[in-house]
């Protein structure tokens, strides 16, 4: 008896959802930074064995909108839970009342919700773990309430096997080596995305967009022109660096990740560009890849 279905990763922000499915495929599909707000689409990650296949959907943090794009980000990850065979509600070690916002979407769902607590390694004892439970068991009817870490894979075994019991019988979606369904494209615009997210701050990483404008596959190499977007000339000046400092070193860091998720050499070719506020125009949104 094979079981398949679509599993919907929701939450607030930096609870670790992307976190959790790269720990769960055992790459990294879905770019993670400490930043609040680095997914930006729904990713598709899928965990294939031999009697189940779990089709997740990682989905952008919900939070509250200051700009357009986000807006777009809380409706992409809001629309997930209509699809869903199973949804996991993620949230960190504490709860708080923005979290009573997600809660509310989660009544009009008629599948089974799972609350998934992340984050336990940064609890001390087997009481913390129970009081972040209590502080959620009343707030809605879970299906199940697993703690975990993602970053330790502490419990996500049990995790994996309570979602198969919720899965209906039927065949896989996907042939059974296939990981994502995003476009070596795509991918290889999120890393260098999550390279721009560890080496910036403050406004940058809200600021920015990667589109790959040109790649060519020659000899086992690609060879990648990319633009990086941001909103302002500022931060065009900060992107660069000193004598290109930056610059090379997001390029750097880059290549090193493309080279071991898509087995092959690359050449990157970086360029900084402006499009002014950006994120507050729904066309520029779309044409850089998101909500669509
Ligand atoms: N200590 C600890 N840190 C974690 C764990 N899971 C994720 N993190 C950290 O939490 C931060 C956010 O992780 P992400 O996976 O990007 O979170 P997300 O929920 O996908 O965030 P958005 O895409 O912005 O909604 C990163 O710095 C992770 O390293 C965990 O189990 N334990
Ligand atoms: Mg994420």
């Amino acid at each position: 008896m094979f079981k398949a279905g679509y599993v919907s990763i929701i939450g607030r922000v930096s609870v670790g959802k992307s976190t959790f499915l790269n720990n769960v495929l055992g790459e990294k599909v879905s770019i993670v930074s400490e930043k609040p707000q680095t997914t930006r689409n729904q990713i598709l990650g899928i965990k294939t064995e031999s009697d189940y296949q779990i089709v997740f959907i990682d989905t952008p943090g919900i939070h509250k909108p200051k700009y357009q794009l986000g807006e777009v980000l809380s409706n992409e990850a809001l629309s997930a839970l209509s699809y869903g065979d199973v949804i996991l509600y993620m949230v960190d070690r504490e709860y708080s009342y923005s979290e009573d916002y997600v809660i509310r979407h989660l009544k009009n769902v008629s599948v089974p919700v799972l609350l998934v607590i992340n984050k336990i390694d940064l609890l001390k004892s087997k009481m913390d773990i129970d009081k972040v439970i209590l502080s959620y068991i009343d707030k809605f009817d879970f299906k199940g309430v697993y703690p975990i870490s993602s970053k330790n894979s502490k419990h996500i075994d049990k995790l994996l096997l309570g979602i198969k019991e919720l899965l209906p019988e039927g065949l896989p979606f996907y042939e059974k080596d296939k990981l994502t369904t995003q476009s070596d494209f795509m991918r290889m615009s999120e890393i260098i995305r999550e390279k721009v997210l560890t080496l910036t701050k403050e406004e940058i990483p809200h600021s920015v967009a990667v589109i790959i404008e040109y790649a060519q596959m020659e000899d086992d190499i690609y060879t990648v022109y990319a633009n990086i977007i941001v909103e302002r000339d500022s931060q065009k000046s900060i992107l660069i660096g000193k004598h290109a400092s930056m610059l090379k070193e997001i390029g750097t860091l880059a290549r090193k990740d493309i080279n071991k998720i898509l087995d092959t050499r690359v050449h990157l070719n970086l360029y900084v560009k402006v499009k002014k506020d950006w994120r507050r125009n729904i066309k520029d949104i779309n044409l850089f890849g998101y909500g669509n």
